[in-house]
């Protein structure tokens, strides 16, 4: 019933005009299980790697044909009469024909494209939703979710260091009404923007991208939005930051241009605790630097107890260093992208090892992306407690946003919004 008939690759286009590798799986019985991956801008070193062509002819060097001929080549060959049943087994293939540890062979776009689409193949050919394919207990839970309402660092052309500021309707009361009241506070945001006579042009993820110059700029115009969509900051929306530091970090100083600060370590975390003091911030990913251990160890000891710290570049969604950072008491929690690592074995267990250690999890995007809404049935199927997927517009940010509130209509009367409860562990 799950066996694969014929694979197929082919060269598609992500959010930012880059090609990007899709694959359909072709079964046996007729289904056809597609998938397509993202691509970060903010990339951590220690991430699996990403296979481009190189050819400055082609797409500026961006091409990913070299993926398609070996979905199309090798890839074919080896799964063709495979039974997708076994996820761990078809990635294995992959890891086995791939041969290298970081899948720079292959590709890890190439790799993780075909790996989700042996999920999605699977999961149709059971009749099982997504979600519910993925799921290794029964999870009803609906993650918070974390909209990057304004747009910095890499994502956008301004001079904010901080890459991401993000709101988060932790006191909603389900999935859709969370979904609501960020877009009313993205129009109120809109509307102070305007009348402050900044762009309201978006930045990579859909959010903002005003020539501010300070964080604490941002937040006072969220704090703003908030209030004149008649919510309370601090209560019904909160904030989330991604201060993607490793952007600005060198020969251990945190150099934040646009504020024309040089800092320390120890004057890094002065910095988020005085914003954290300020501004009602439930999270904060990427505080310090992907290599910077011991001011990741000193931010933790300051804020760990109040604030959730969330380790995107430096936990690379990789089992090794969750297990690095838990030992050097690091961050208290992981952000999961599914392209860090490769394949959705893999993905699967990061999430299991960080949650069997109490470190929450936050599905994520990236600031590439595509139609492909993967990310919210793993986030549900996993009973992930949050969600970072973007803005209220661009489509491909709002596919995912859509494709949740789908999952909690599946779901009927069982669905659980999780909301002020995801961060029962902090300061909330
Ligand atoms: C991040 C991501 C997604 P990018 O840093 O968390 O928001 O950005 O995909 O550019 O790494
Ligand atoms: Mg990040």
């Amino acid at each position: 019933m799950t066996i694969i008939k014929n694979v197929i690759g082919r060269q598609i286009i992500d959010s930012r005009g880059y090609p990007t590798v899709e694959v359909d799986l072709l079964m046996e019985n007729g289904e056809i299980g597609r998938a397509s991956v993202p691509s970060g801008a903010s990339t951590g070193t220690f991430e699996a790697f990403e296979l481009r062509d190189g050819d400055q002819k082609h797409y500026n060097g961006k091409g990913v044909k070299n993926a398609i001929e070996y979905v199309n080549g090798e890839i074919r060959k080896a799964l063709v009469g495979m039974d997708t049943n076994s996820q761990q087994t078809i990635d294995k293939i992959l890891n086995e024909l791939d041969g290298t540890k970081n899948k720079s062979r292959l590709g890890a776009n190439t790799i993780l494209a075909t790996s989700i689409a042996a999920a999605r193949s699977t999961s149709k050919c059971m009749r099982l939703p997504l979600f519910e394919y993925l799921q290794k207990t029964p999870s009803y839970a609906l993650p918070v979710p974390l909209m990057n309402v304004i747009n910095g660092g890499r994502h956008a052309n301004n001079d904010l260091d901080v890459q991401e500021f993000m709101i988060v309707p932790l006191g909603a009361e389900s999935m859709h009404d969370a979904i609501r009241m960020g877009c009313e506070v993205f129009y109120s945001l809109k509307n102070i923007l305007e009348n402050e006579g900044f762009s309201t042009a978006v930045g990579d993820e859909g959010g903002f991208a005003p020539k501010l110059k300070s964080s604490e700029a941002a937040l006072n115009l969220m704090v703003n939005a908030v209030e004149s969509s008649g919510y309370k900051a601090g209560k019904d929306i909160c904030f989330a930051l991604d201060c993607a530091s490793t952007e600005y970090y060198l020969d251990e100083i945190y150099n934040l241009e646009g504020e024309d600060l040089k800092l320390s370590r120890e004057e890094k975390v002065s910095y988020l605790s005085k914003l954290c003091n300020t501004y009602p911030i439930v999270s904060i990913e990427d505080g310090m630097a992907e290599d910077d251990w011991e001011g990741w160890t000193m931010l933790t000891k300051a804020l760990g107890g109040v604030v959730q710290l969330v380790g995107d570049d430096l936990f690379v969604t990789n089992y090794e260093r969750i297990k690095t950072g838990i030992n050097k008491k690091c961050a208290n929690s992981v952000l999961i992208k599914p392209n860090q690592i490769g394949t959705v074995s893999e993905t699967l267990d990061a999430i299991y090892y960080s949650q069997q250690n109490e470190l929450s999890c936050i599905v994520s995007h990236r600031s590439g992306d595509t139609e492909d809404t993967f990310i919210s049935d793993l986030c549900v199927g996993t009973g992930c407690s949050q969600i970072k997927t973007g803005s209220l517009s661009r489509s491909e940010r709002l596919a995912k946003y859509n494709q949740l509130i789908r999952i909690e209509e599946a779901l009927g009367k069982r669905a659980n919004f999780l909301g002020a409860s995801a961060f029962k562990n902090f300061k909330y």
